[in-house]
């Protein structure tokens, strides 16, 4: 039977070109694409045949699959990731024991230098990797294996982008993120506990049109997703600047939907576009539901000094800067964007994955 493209595909869903190409639209706006590109992206996106996707899951708690597949339905981001060649993922593969990995066997060598390796979950090393195996084999083992015939590996999640949860204080299995394991091939991370659905989509479909991944910051991160704060796009932004804050989440501050930055939201020193795409379709997102950010897709987030702690001692000392000068009525804008600036510096002098140069290395 002849294999349709994703254009039939989608028509065959019910969504129509109509819809596609608003969802292009903004897709095209999300990766910083030129004006009125959209269209041409349709175009393109809707001819690509189906490549081959591996996806392995490791030290996670299966979030990132879930935020994936389940987060409203049916939408085009999940079509679209239906449309790739899903040969292995344990979470969504009908096959189980000898029959699953001869089919992650199998799509490797036939697609072999092709096929995209999807990891989400964090990578053991301590005491020979034996915290986490599949079929009897160390998450080590099987990376090493699957990154050799990648055309490009995403990380996905904070878990498999830095470690996350498994890595925090006292990282009792030696928990190490993707970059730290492969240096010859391109990686992306799209962090997130679990990342936004539409940044996930959104690297896969720039791979699908351009071939290659997307332009990264120095944390392998797409710039075009995560090149902004929380802080920058947020909603409450204005109040902060006016020094208006919310000292209790239930006083009249918060009801009158004052800033949370004194209450802990960690939106000032956190890379994402939770603010601007939101979750769900677009629905909410944790701030605009009276919660403060938990900074889930930077580094060492689990160990950053307390959910509910302000942006303040011991964590940042600039965090003080900030909060002194929105009191004082000062530009807290420039004072959070020095703050910004020492935080990143600080998290990369912990974190060290591998750098765009070796990012431009080909296999
Ligand atoms: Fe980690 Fe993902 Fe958080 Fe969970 O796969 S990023 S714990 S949402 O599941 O890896």
């Amino acid at each position: 039977m002849m294999e349709l493209n994703l254009a039939e595909q989608l028509a065959r869903h019910g969504i129509s070109r109509r819809e596609f190409l608003k969802y292009c639209s903004g897709l095209a706006a999300l990766l910083a694409l030129p004006p009125g590109s959209g269209e041409a992206l349709a175009d393109k996106l809707g001819s690509v045949s189906k490549p081959s996707l591996i996806w392995l899951s490791f030290q996670e708690c299966t979030g990132c699959t879930e935020a994936l597949t389940r987060s409203y339905s049916p939408t085009l981001e999940s079509l679209i990731f239906d449309f790739l060649s899903l040969d292995y993922h344990h979470t969504l593969q009908a096959a189980s024991g000898e029959g699953a990995e001869l089919a992650r066997e199998q799509a490797m060598k036939e697609n072999f230098g092709h096929y995209l390796l999807a990891v989400d979950g964090s990578i053991p090393l301590k005491d020979g990797g034996v915290y986490s195996t599949i079929a009897g084999r160390t998450n080590l083992d099987l990376l090493e294996e699957a990154a050799k015939g990648a055309a490009a590996v995403i990380a996905v999640g904070t878990c498999a982008s830095f470690g996350g949860l498994p890595m925090a204080n006292p990282n009792p299995t030696g928990a190490v993120p993707v970059s730290r394991i492969v240096r010859d091939k391109p990686v992306v991370n799209v962090p997130g506990c679990p990342p936004v659905p539409t940044v996930m989509t959104g690297v896969l479909a720039h791979f699908l049109l351009f071939g290659a991944l997307p332009e990264l910051d120095d944390q392998l991160r797409p710039r075009s997703f995560f090149g902004e704060t929380i802080h920058d796009r947020c909603y409450r932004r204005p109040f902060y600047d006016q020094g208006k804050f919310a000292k209790s989440f239930d006083d009249e501050g918060a009801r009158n939907g004052w800033c949370l930055f004194e209450l802990g939201c960690k939106g000032p020193t956190t890379h994402n576009v939770c603010a601007t795409t939101k979750w769900n379709g677009g629905t909410s997102f944790p701030i605009e539901s009276g919660h403060g950010c938990l900074g889930c897709s930077e580094p060492h987030f689990w160990d950053a000094g307390g959910f509910y702690q302000p942006l303040s001692t011991p964590v940042s000392p600039l965090g003080k800067i900030a909060v002194a000068a929105a009191g004082a009525g000062l530009a807290a804008g420039a004072a959070v964007a020095i703050a910004n600036r020492k935080a990143k510096s600080e998290a990369r002098a912990q974190h060290q994955p591998a750098t765009v140069d070796d990012l431009e290395r080909k296999p």
